[in-house]
């Protein structure tokens, strides 16, 4: 234990909201942030945003669009790279604020910082690149140009489990296209989402491109996904919420909504596998970061040949896993972010022993040290059926909570595998390559893997699911596709009008 870390003492931070440039306190009421690994201790008091504060940062942005959009791209992507230095210069220290605010283990907060520097890099380079393409036409004196532009204005709802690269998934590709931002960070982790925009203020960005409204989700998020002059919706979040904020956005009729939502992810593990590589795959699929990645994996699928010996080494390797205080050089995870997460955990490892599960590692709350006040849990294992009306294989929980499902042939652990409202992640053990492709092909995910954990994407790819996972508009680089439109335009070079179809142009 890292004592200089844990004991120190810090000033309560005092959150502002960013509208129209200008840093806001509270116009009515606050709420707290509270360090999951020991809630007693208060980290800072945040203004919670009102409709009317809503509507001054979507009128800001407003504002700044038409400015911003016209401003060169590539100048826009400079801004970017001022951004990325900022972000170099601030690693350590943004790595521990996201640390004692959400409970993520040192190491994987400096992996998010550098996952969001990924993404602020990625942009920068995507600002020379090509904005649209050339074509030809049916009329050899026309020449047809497919452009992007940007939509508008954008509003970012982001969670709490990567609170610095997922906003930067949204703010980056949104920006570097020429839209301009309202940004609510969860209420679980507003501090780091306000560290990053006062980064994007330092780093040059112009008045209202960028704007912060803190808040809750049902008052604030609900006032921007609702909002008429919002033209995109970005969420990252529970299917729930996605779904309601879909909703809500879908009320303007005009909006474009991308959200990436809840999973079910599963690890396949196959007769032919490498064992030692599935059960190290397998842990950090499931357990890594608490199993509170989107991606984790609530699942692991085994051929029943090998089932028995891959649980062994399962299970004696995820009794030794130590979750503690993220600041803990000996940790390998931190607390569940709130009481709620927690509830929800215990609830379903409840639920498993209901269901008829074979509990094998009945882990859950850790009590009796210090780590009794936080919202610690550790590793629940257990062998469960394929069978119809199971929930704890069906539903996501967001915990270390991992269901082992038995198969029998290639064909039942497709038919598992699918056997979710989710399609969000995907891992397959095996050394045979025939048999990864039949896997590619038939499983319904978004992110495929092979001999690899089904966590751990790349900025530069696409990041969304199907089914309840997503909605077809994937973020980070993929998000492209919902925060500009093509355009087509057409252009004549000759002195008379010729049209396409074979249609007369004589008027008479
Ligand atoms: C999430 O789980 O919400 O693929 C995001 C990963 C990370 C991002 C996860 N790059 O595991």
């Amino acid at each position: 234990m890292s004592h200089v870390a844990a004991n120190a003492k810090y000033a309560v931070w005092n959150g502002r909201h960013l509208i129209a440039g200008e840093w806001r306190g509270a116009a009515a009421g606050t709420f707290e942030d509270r360090n999951p690994a020991r809630p007693a201790e208060l980290l800072g008091v945040y203004p919670r945003a009102t409709a009317a504060e809503v509507d001054a940062a979507v009128v800001a942005a407003r504002k700044a669009f038409a400015p911003w959009r016209r401003t060169s791209r590539i100048r826009r992507g400079d801004l970017f790279d001022n951004l990325a230095r900022l972000i170099q210069r601030d690693l350590d220290e943004l790595a521990a604020v996201m640390a004692r605010e959400n409970g993520k283990l040192l190491n994987e907060a400096r992996a998010e910082i550098v996952e969001g520097l990924h993404m602020v890099q990625y942009v920068f380079g995507t600002a020379r690149q090509p904005i649209g393409e050339v074509v030809a036409s049916e009329i050899e004196a026309k020449d047809l140009y497919v452009r992007r532009k940007p939509r508008g204005v954008v509003a970012v709802i982001t969670p709490w489990n990567f609170p610095f690269a997922v906003p930067l998934w949204m703010l980056g590709p949104s920006l570097l296209e020429g839209n301009t931002v309202v940004f609510k960070p969860s209420e679980e982790t507003p501090e780091i989402g306000e560290r990053l925009v006062r980064l994007f203020v330092e780093a040059g960005f112009p008045t209202g491109t960028v704007n912060l409204v803190h808040g809750i989700g049902e008052e604030a998020g609900d006032a921007l996904a609702r909002h008429e002059d919002v033209d995109v919706v970005c969420f990252t979040g529970s299917y729930d919420v996605g779904s309601h904020i879909r909703r809500l956005a879908a009320e303007s009729g005009r909006k474009t909504c991308a959200c990436e939502m809840g999973s079910k992810s599963a690890v396949i593990v196959c007769e032919d596998a490498n064992l030692d590589l599935a059960v190290q795959a397998t842990v950090l699929s499931a357990f890594k970061t608490t199993g509170q990645r989107c991606v984790s994996a609530g699942r692991a699928i085994v051929h029943e040949k090998v089932f028995d010996r891959f649980a062994a080494t399962l299970v004696e390797r995820a009794r030794g896993l130590r979750f503690a205080d993220p600041f803990d050089a000996n940790a390998f995870a931190g607390p569940l972010v709130n009481q709620a997460g927690l509830d929800k955990v215990l609830y379903y490892n409840a639920l498993a022993g209901e269901e008829r599960a074979t509990v094998l590692l009945d882990g859950g709350r850790i009590a009796g040290d210090d780590r009794a006040s936080g919202y610690f849990a550790s590793p629940f294992i257990y062998r469960q059926e394929h069978r119809p009306g199971v929930r704890t294989i069906r539903e996501e929980v967001f915990g270390p909570h991992l269901a082992v499902i038995p198969f029998r042939d290639d064909e039942h652990a497709v038919e598992i595998h699918n056997d979710t409202p989710y399609g969000l992640s995907m891992a397959v053990i095996t050394e045979d390559y025939r048999r990864w492709r039949y896997y590619r092909d038939e499983c319904e995910y978004g992110m495929g893997y092979v001999n690899l954990p089904c966590i751990g994407a790349e900025v530069h790819l696409p990041f969304g699911g199907v089914k309840r996972s997503g909605n077809g508009q994937p973020s980070a680089a993929g998000l492209v596709e919902s925060v500009t439109h093509r355009t087509a335009f057409t252009v004549n070079h000759a002195r008379e009008i010729a049209m396409a179809q074979g249609m007369s142009a004589q008027v008479k």
